[in-house]
């Protein structure tokens, strides 16, 4: 079993790559959750619908989130009723999360209804939240605390970041479908997504980092750092402005620990010293998915540096 630990685009990308070149039942992806939220009183789950959108093969190519070639007739009507359009939803789009919230509704946990659409849509790897509680993102910043989205879609992340909230956390467990894909791994991959607010998260949530430890499978990270920019989004803003180094080392040392091999770009070979002092193997090769064949070439490289990490393990 391949556990990946992934949030949104980025890490879909690299989810994608492992699903296609290896056996499809054999990948379980965690995702995060803490950039859930209500809109219209609907439960939306951005990085789990991205993920499960770019492996069910539906996912639109353009945004990296969303349904390829989706309308906008239901964003449109609720325009008409002088809703604030801020959060581009199209009408595919609206029915996973109309599906999602009946099913909240009638008592089935987020696991349980993730596993039922994620399946309908055809995807064979098992999509699990990080936890089935409730976990808010919040982000502090100079105009106040906010809540992710605002921060990221509403206010298009442009305001710095100066500390990062988890409302709910001390609430949040592993589920026992994540606990059992880490126990059975037999390869760990942190992907290349935020490792602020998309792993961080996930490694908050009481019992991620003491399964990670107890497993015996090699644990490997892909920077999402490259020449000391965010491949996407604003994690070298948030990493700076929360006084973290804004380069690959910089994400490895928040991964200290936690992993046994570190994948960075070619473009920061020089830091394979430093990261390798912090007790890890590194890999460098081309970090960036441009396309399709990157992201299955990226997975390839990835799983062998794991299996060989994994020998000298035993
Ligand atoms: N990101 C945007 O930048 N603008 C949007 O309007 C937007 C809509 C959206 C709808 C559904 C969905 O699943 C994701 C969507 N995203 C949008 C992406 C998403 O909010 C962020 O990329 C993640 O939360 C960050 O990981």
């Amino acid at each position: 079993m391949i556990v990946a630990l992934a949030g949104g685009v980025g890490g879909a990308k690299l989810a994608q790559g492992l699903y296609h070149v290896s056996p499809p039942d054999s990948l379980a992806v965690i995702v995060n959750t803490g950039d859930d939220f209500e809109l219209f009183g609907l439960r939306i789950s951005p990085d789990a619908d991205t993920v499960m959108y770019t492996l069910a093969g539906i996912a639109n190519p353009a945004t990296g989130w969303g349904v390829v070639n989706d309308t906008r007739a239901t964003l449109e009507m609720l325009g008409r009723y002088g809703y604030e359009l801020w959060f581009q939803l199209g009408d595919n789009d609206f029915a996973t999360h109309i599906a999602r919230t009946a099913q909240l509704r009638a008592g089935d946990s987020l696991t349980e209804v993730t596993r039922r659409l994620s399946r309908a849509l055809g995807m064979r790897a098992a999509l699990l939240p990080m936890c089935d509680e409730g976990v808010a993102t919040l982000v502090d910043t100079p105009a106040g605390r906010l809540a992710f989205q605002d921060y990221f879609v509403r206010r298009r992340h442009a305001d710095p970041v100066s500390g990062i909230v988890l409302d709910g956390i001390e609430a949040a467990t592993i589920t026992a479908d994540a606990a059992q894909a880490i126990a059975r791994a037999t390869v760990i991959v942190v992907c290349p997504s935020n490792p602020v607010v998309s792993i961080g998260p996930i490694l908050a949530v009481n019992g991620y980092r003491s399964a990670l430890a107890a497993s015996s499978a090699p644990r490997v990270a892909i920077s999402p750092i490259v020449g000391g920019k965010a491949l996407r989004g604003p994690a070298d803003q948030m990493l700076a402005g929360l006084g973290h180094d804004v380069s690959a080392f910089g994400v490895a040392q928040l991964y200290g620990g936690l992993v046994d091999g570190f994948v960075i770009d070619h473009a920061d070979r020089e830091q394979a010293e430093r990261i390798g002092a912090l007790g890890m193997r590194v890999l460098v090769t081309d970090a960036v998915m441009r396309d399709e064949p990157d992201r299955q070439r990226l997975a390839r490289e990835v799983l062998d540096f794991a299996a060989d990490i994994g020998s000298s393990k035993r």
